[in-house]
């Protein structure tokens, strides 16, 4: 085949840890290359990894958004209604679900989400130091998006472990994978019980969607799974994008000091975050027919790799895209993804991040890192287990 070899495996372990440092062979190699390890494509410019995500009709995802393609292999858990689907039956699930996480619904959690944030973060500040993952990124969305769902007060330790298996499972059946799924089966347990209609709370957005089934839109059985996504992707997509946003913000100062002194900036200091180093890091899409990409075949049935971090760094796109700049334009990021399969919760991020940095820069004047940063290894997400750091009061 004529086109570039890449012999880096993208799940190693030192290149999960930096992905960056390793995207750049691959940029320049080509607008698609092969990934002899695993036998796929992969691309990581902006531009064809955007055609990608727009183009659902060709690069599909009902075969998977992993590594296993499920024409071929069973699924580790039934597949998601949404994520792991196409057209028509993922739109009819879309539509469910953009009726009930509504702008209307957020912006009447909005109150209690704001007071939330305000008492941890008083707490913290209070403290001095902390650790800005085990303490804050991992703490404020459990405050907030369980009780959202709806979900049983019992258990939701689980919901953190669940999802990185979750994730985990999207990539090879490597170390990690294998690691992540011994924790997870408790979690999984736990998980399929708390989707149950009878284990949910009444006025969240779980039984929001058991009541749009009762009215027709979906069976009682996909109910529960449209549920099982949520708790999928809205919890460790969410610690982890609000501690990459704080290490940013601890590795340029400058744009602290921005922030501190423009809390409105919020939003967009946790946008920039998202293109400076995605959270979801991966998907892979399959080809449903021979798709020509830069005059490179792609065989129906051929699994590609899209790295949206990788596209969201690419300098043939983005003015000094290794700086996070919290003043840049970010339109076009792809790190909710792009086209119809875009994050369904990217308001719920938005709004979560938004609270936790404006909370946090109207009460300190400066943080900076007291030790460093240590990863978690994962093979979808790029992860945070620990940030020690200290605040100054304002
Ligand atoms: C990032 C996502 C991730 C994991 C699971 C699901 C969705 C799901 O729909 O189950 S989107």
């Amino acid at each position: 085949m004529n086109i570039p070899v890449i012999d880096i495996d993208p799940f190693a372990k030192d290149v999960l840890e930096n992905p960056y440092s390793y995207h750049e062979q691959k940029r320049e190699a080509g607008p698609v290359f092969w990934l002899e390890k695993y036998k796929t494509f992969g691309m990581v410019r902006f531009a064809e990894v955007r055609a990608a995500l727009l183009d659902h009709e060709r690069f599909i995802s009902g075969r998977g958004v992993g590594l296993a393609d499920f024409a071929k292999e069973k699924p580790y858990r039934p597949p998601s209604l949404l994520l792991e689907a196409d057209p028509p039956s993922h739109d009819q699930a879309r539509a469910i679900m953009n009726g009930v996480v509504s702008p209307a619904s957020l912006k009447a959690l909005e109150p209690v989400w704001r007071e939330r944030a305000e008492a941890l973060v008083d707490r913290l500040v209070e403290q001095r130091e902390f650790d800005a993952v085990r303490d804050f990124t991992e703490v404020f969305p459990m405050l907030v998006f369980p009780d959202a769902v709806g979900l049983m007060d019992e258990g939701r330790e689980h919901l953190l472990t669940y999802a990185m298996a979750v994730f985990n499972a999207f990539g090879p059946r490597n170390e990690i994978f294998l690691k992540g799924e011994e924790d997870a089966g408790a979690a999984a347990g736990w998980v399929a019980e708390a989707c149950r209609r009878t284990n949910l709370k009444r006025g969240g957005w779980g039984m929001a969607i058991f009541e749009a089934a009762d009215n027709g839109a979906c069976t009682q059985e996909e109910a529960e799974r449209l549920v099982r996504s949520l708790l999928s992707a809205g919890v460790d997509t969410t610690v982890n994008g609000l501690a990459t946003a704080l290490f940013a913000l601890t590795e340029f100062p400058d744009e602290w000091n921005k922030l501190q002194a423009q809390p409105r900036l919020a939003r967009k200091a946790l946008e920039e975050s998202l293109r400076w180093d995605s959270t979801v890091q991966t998907f892979f899409r399959t080809t449903s027919r021979d798709v020509e990409v830069d005059g490179t075949n792609l065989p129906e049935g051929s699994k590609v790799l899209l790295f949206l971090a990788a596209a969201n760094r690419d300098p043939r796109k983005w003015d000094q895209p290794d700086i996070f700049n919290i003043d840049r334009l970010t339109s076009g990021h792809v790190g909710f993804g792009a086209g119809i399969h875009q994050c369904l919760g990217q308001m719920v991020a938005r709004l979560e991040g938004q609270l936790a940095l404006t909370e946090l820069a109207k009460r300190c004047k400066k943080i900076r890192a007291t030790g460093p940063v240590v990863r978690r290894l994962n093979n979808t997400l790029h992860a945070i287990a620990s940030l020690p750091v200290a605040v100054e009061p304002a």
